[in-house]
């Protein structure tokens, strides 16, 4: 049986809103077909342009099977390329950040300018041609600073997803952002458990004692609508009049939604205290308690916008066991450390929250890796969001794999 007709006997084998199979998190040909179908497919969230402030400035991250460098070019244009030497193929670039002119290979220093045109190669001879030799372009796309990249080589259409995203976006004011912190989290699970785990909080209750000082969880958020929940109607209500777009907005196809969210009374951002971190708004709404925008993109990102700084999330899958998870916290470029913010104050939630949720997915793949478990059925009051979820990686890779 082959790889992908393997894949789709174990997806029809799920139960409808039952959790997923031990195959489908543990099989090595599914992880394979994951990688193929989706993350080699979609377009997967990197990091954010003002990292790449100027020209020669590049990032680094491996999307599946495939390294990839985005870099700011002398035009001040973005670019990405495959991360792998015209001449044997190396990786150019082994730093997760850096800043370089030109970029040469460390093998045998065939050199590439920012635009990816091959401009040295030593020992070639006269009957080379550097022109068939430059960088493979990466498909790349900007949309309120967040980069996205996707490595096939038709990629799927983005200006709808930009033209929902940008309006809640734009108010927060991302490009005049900085990183004030960023944490790598090495989670030895399972990619799916990971967004899994992030679409519900079922488990907040029991397990994110410092996240509960300011997130309410808010069951109709977690699904589709909220049109019936008073309470975040008259938040929508609030927010919009003052300019920032609110009301829930989620993809025809369940990539990707957008909902603001009211946090719990008196807080007003992700704090031990529920006061602000930082001394230095980013949206001008000229109203306090905005809550939180919260958005996501299947398959690599989850982002929370508060008054005072936001949090970007992107998820990278290593193996089938391992997932790479790097959180950002992004507050104004104006706002100086230890003066305006204090580090400890602003990450102290989210980095005990991602800790939380790390031992979470690690127990869950080690429970799941057992021959003896069976999926159980989701919550219909508390589990809507991660039912999304798993459905939404169901439908996606069934239609992809009968193509
Ligand atoms: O995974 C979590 O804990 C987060 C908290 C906020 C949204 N999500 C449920
Ligand atoms: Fe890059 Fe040889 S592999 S110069
Ligand atoms: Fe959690």
């Amino acid at each position: 049986m082959t790889s992908k007709s393997k894949t789709l006997e174990f997806l029809h084998l799920r139960e409808p809103r039952h959790a997923l199979t031990r195959e489908l998190y543990r099989d090595e040909d599914v992880f394979q077909q994951d990688l193929q179908q989706i993350w080699h497919k979609e377009w997967i969230f990197a990091g954010h342009s003002f990292e790449l402030a100027k020209s020669g400035e590049y990032m680094t991250l491996q999307v599946g099977d495939y390294p990839v460098v985005i870099i700011r070019d002398d035009k001040g244009n973005i670019r990405a390329f495959h991360n792998a030497c015209r001449h044997r193929g190396s990786r150019l670039c082994s730093k997760s950040k850096g800043k370089s002119a030109k970029l040469v290979c460390p093998y045998h220093k065939w050199t590439f300018g920012l635009d990816g045109k091959l401009l040295f190669a030593g020992n070639m001879g006269d009957n080379f041609i550097a022109s068939d030799h430059n960088l493979m372009p990466v498909h790349c796309e900007v949309v309120n600073t967040y980069i996205y990249i996707c490595v096939a080589e038709e990629a799927p259409d983005f200006d709808a997803f930009r033209k929902d995203v940008s309006p809640f976006i734009e108010p927060h004011r991302l490009e005049d952002c900085k990183v004030a912190f960023e944490a790598d989290l090495l989670e030895k699970g399972n990619w799916k458990l990971v967004f899994e785990n992030n679409r519900e909080c079922y488990h907040c209750d029991s397990n994110h004692p410092e996240l509960l000082n300011s997130f309410v969880e808010n069951l109709s958020v977690a699904g589709v609508g909220g049109d019936d929940d008073p309470e975040l109607v008259a938040h929508w209500d609030k927010c919009e009049a003052a300019g920032l777009p609110s009301r829930l907005v989620m993809d025809e196809k369940g990539q990707y939604r957008m909902t603001r969210i009211p946090l719990s009374a008196k807080a007003v951002s992700y704090t031990m205290s529920g006061q602000p971190a930082v001394n230095h708004r980013l949206d001008k709404s000229g109203v306090e308690d905005i809550g939180a925008l919260l958005y996501f993109h299947y398959p690599s990102t989850w982002n929370h916008f508060l008054g005072d700084y936001a949090l970007s999330f992107r998820v990278l899958p290593l193996s089938s066991g391992e997932t790479l998870v790097t959180t950002k916290w992004l507050v104004h470029k104006d706002a100086v450390e230890g003066v305006d913010y204090d580090l400890e104050t602003l990450t102290k939630v989210w980095v005990d929250t991602n800790n939380q949720d790390r031992e979470l997915v690690e127990e869950t793949f080690r429970g799941v890796s057992s021959p003896s478990y069976i999926p159980g059925p989701f919550s219909d009051i508390a589990e809507n969001g991660v039912c999304q979820f798993v459905d939404w990686y169901c439908d996606t890779m069934k239609a992809k794999l009968s193509e």
